[in-house]
């Protein structure tokens, strides 16, 4: 094995990542004084008594995301109005001086534990209105203070969730955010949870239309993460990242090993640093009574849901309350569509009497670099689909391969890929065949994959 292979499979994820990508379909929850005011970045003059929803009620939030399948939410605790859903002591810019002074954030922590579901808060550093917006470590007092109230009454938390969006405040000043001292404060609270998007742990996909990358890599340059943050506002004079191309979360080559071999001999270093994909289930990320009839379609969402779930990253899918307190029934019907096609796909594995020449399990270890599974079953199945794994926890290897079927004595393949990563879904047209295989055909030393899954979509 050559040095720099050695060195790429060195990368490895932390508990609390592994953790965090097991989660697969989780939900964001953008709530608050938007939704009354019906807009999507609020001025921070609002008064709080435009926050008057009718029958606000957790329960039915996690019972509307459990429909759908999913595992975490995230809930907007304070977004760039500076609005508070929690009961905080240092601004009363908040539901608690509202008509309806209902800690939401207690209410839905309570819910998630009754519906067993993991809990994330969403604190968005941008803060419209507090006057100390801008003045440096005031304002940084004033934000840990909230993390603090956030990060030790309301439980376990799964993720802390960090917009980059920095503009001015209340004064017409920017702040520069201390990012390691939030970053201190959650780690000491918090420990297991994910420090997202402007944060160590988690790296946002690069869009917001819920697009994935055909080929998601979670060995990625170091600067990729650290640039999130600090190092974003620090002055870049000639050290390393100056010397190497600008990149951002955005390029469509984040970690081939063509990409990586550069950035390591132009001084650069790598991390793991998976990917997830924030979208909403409406154009907007709050409600909008307008855009009750531009929910995405069952069919739109199963293939955001197959390419981030399936491509390596973790679903993050924006279903924004309404002014009634409540995920309207348009959304509510829509995640049960939703939860049901993924049940009706994925509820039976067809490959589970198979055989195979895989000497273990549940992970197959090769000793070859490009090895085959064939996979023999007694009789035919029909198959639209077939999920693959990488033991992630030994990095990310798999850069290339096939899936084959055995049809009329001939083989064909029927599905075509680079990365496996943390899973991998492959959609292909409906086939049937008793003996299949998959030959992995280009790979970062030898690969170590899951037991490979099939299964049949009746709607296909
Ligand atoms: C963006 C914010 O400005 C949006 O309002 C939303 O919260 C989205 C998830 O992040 O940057």
């Amino acid at each position: 094995m050559s040095d720099f292979v050695e060195k790429l499979i060195a990368i490895r994820p932390s508990q609390v990542q592994l953790d965090w990508q097991d989660l697969g379909f989780t939900a964001f929850l953008h709530y608050g004084i938007n939704t009354f005011t019906n807009r999507e970045w609020g001025d921070g003059k609002e008064d709080p008594a435009a926050y008057n929803p009718t029958n606000l009620d957790t329960d039915q939030w996690c019972q509307a995301l459990k429909s759908a399948g999913v595992n975490a939410c995230i809930i907007t605790a304070k977004h760039h109005d500076g609005f508070c859903l929690f009961d905080t002591a240092y601004t009363n810019h908040g539901v608690m001086h509202s008509p309806k002074p209902v800690d939401v954030v207690a209410s839905l922590a309570k819910s998630c534990k009754k519906y067993g579901l993991k809990m994330g808060v969403y604190l968005s550093p941008w803060d419209r209105n507090h006057p100390d917006y801008g003045s440096g470590k005031a304002y940084d007092d004033y934000f840990c203070n909230q993390l603090e109230e956030l990060t030790t009454k309301y439980g376990d938390l799964y993720s802390l969730w960090f917009d980059g969006a920095c503009g001015e405040g209340p004064n017409g000043k920017k702040q520069v955010y201390d990012w390691d001292r939030y970053y201190a404060l959650i780690r000491k609270n918090q420990p297991g949870a994910a420090i997202t998007v402007c944060g160590p742990d988690v790296r946002w996909i690069g869009n917001e239309g819920g697009h994935t990358r055909p080929s998601e890599w979670s060995v990625v340059p170091l600067r990729l993460r650290d640039q999130e943050g600090i190092a974003q506002h620090s002055q870049q004079a000639d050290d390393e990242a100056f010397r190497l191309q600008p990149i951002t979360s955005m390029d469509e080559d984040l970690g081939s090993r063509k990409f990586l071999a550069k950035e390591l001999a132009a001084g650069g270093d790598l991390c793991w640093y998976p990917a997830e994909v924030d979208v909403s289930i409406r154009p907007g990320w709050f409600y909008h009574t307008a855009e009750d009839d531009k929910v995405r379609s069952v069919e739109n969402l199963l293939d955001i849901y197959e390419k981030s779930v399936g491509g390596n990253a973790v679903l993050l899918l924006n279903i924004p309350p309404d002014t009634n307190g409540q995920i309207s029934p348009a959304d509510t019907a829509r995640l049960q569509e939703l939860g049901d096609r993924i049940r009706g796909i994925y509820g039976k594995n067809l490959l589970a009497d198979a055989t195979t020449n895989a000497p273990e399990e549940p992970w197959i270890r090769f000793a070859e670099e490009t090895p085959e599974i064939d996979i023999a079953l007694i009789a035919p199945v029909t198959l639209t689909h077939v999920v693959l794994r990488e033991d992630v926890r030994e990095s990310q290897r798999v850069e290339a391969f096939t899936v084959s079927a055995e049809v009329n004595g001939q083989w064909q393949t029927v599905y075509t890929g680079t990365t496996i990563g943390f899973k991998k879904i492959c959609r292909f047209a409906p086939t049937t065949a008793a003996y299949w295989k998959i030959n992995i055909t280009q790979s970062r030393s030898t690969p170590i994959l899951g037991v490979v899954e099939g299964y049949f979509d009746a709607e296909a």
